[in-house]
């Protein structure tokens, strides 16, 4: 298998957590420099979007959420499931806390402020919005524990990635006081060192960022 991933993608980091924790043989490779105008890579993914994995007998397999539920169901042992399935929902749930309510909240806020002529009225309300997520995220964890209970899950492999987002934001757009109210989702970057495979993504997202400053530098 081989898994077409950027460093600094919490998309394709979710997927390579995934694929340290399960142990698995996959070559993680960087897609090819035309891969968004390239038509072979739309047959891949017709949403043009990285992460996609690609199985030995060619199959491809895209969108993390997508990939991460494949890998378990192909290579169960070691499981990021719980076994019961009311513990399953549970870990499904959070994981969709996460990616339906924080995430889409995080992403616009990069190019709100990034933009020469700040909208700051558009930068409260998004602000106001991950505000409301957070709270939401806060309340369904433990400080200190993985997102459901004592083990890796699915739901870390999701939270590890976004988590990291959440830093880069605050030291991108200087509001440090972010998470401040948020002790759970605050204290998940803890959770995240103390797990070799999702602190391994971590600093893989921050070799992938001090990468893409270098080149916004020589670009600018
Ligand atoms: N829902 C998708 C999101 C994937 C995604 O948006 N990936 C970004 C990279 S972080 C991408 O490929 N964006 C398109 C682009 O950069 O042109 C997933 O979970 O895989």
């Amino acid at each position: 298998m081989k898994l077409y991933s950027l460093p600094l993608s919490p998309y394709a980091a979710r997927v390579r957590a995934a694929i340290y924790a399960k142990n698995l043989a996959v070559e993680i490779i960087s897609p090819p420099s035309d891969w968004r105008t390239s038509p072979e890579f739309r047959k891949l993914n017709p949403l043009v979007r990285i992460p996609v994995l690609v199985l030995d007998d060619g199959t491809a397999v895209a969108e993390s959420g997508v990939i991460v539920e494949y890998l378990e169901d192909a290579h169960p042992e070691p499981s990021l499931r719980p076994r019961s399935p009311k513990d399953l929902a549970r870990v499904r749930f959070i994981t969709l806390v996460g990616e339906h309510y924080v995430s889409t909240a995080i992403m616009p806020l990069f190019g709100l402020f990034d933009g020469k002529n700040r909208d700051e009225a558009a930068i409260s309300a998004q602000l106001a919005k991950l505000d409301g997520a957070l709270k939401q995220l806060n309340d369904l964890l433990q400080p200190g524990d993985y997102a459901h209970g004592s083990r890796l899950t699915t739901a870390d492999v999701w939270l590890a990635p976004l988590r990291y987002t959440l830093e880069g934001l605050m030291s991108f757009s200087g509001r440090t006081e972010l998470l401040d109210r948020y002790d759970a989702v605050r204290t998940y970057s803890d959770v995240v060192h103390r797990d070799p495979h999702l602190d391994r993504i971590w600093r893989e997202m921050e070799d992938g960022l001090k990468a893409f400053m270098a080149s916004r530098a020589t670009a600018s």
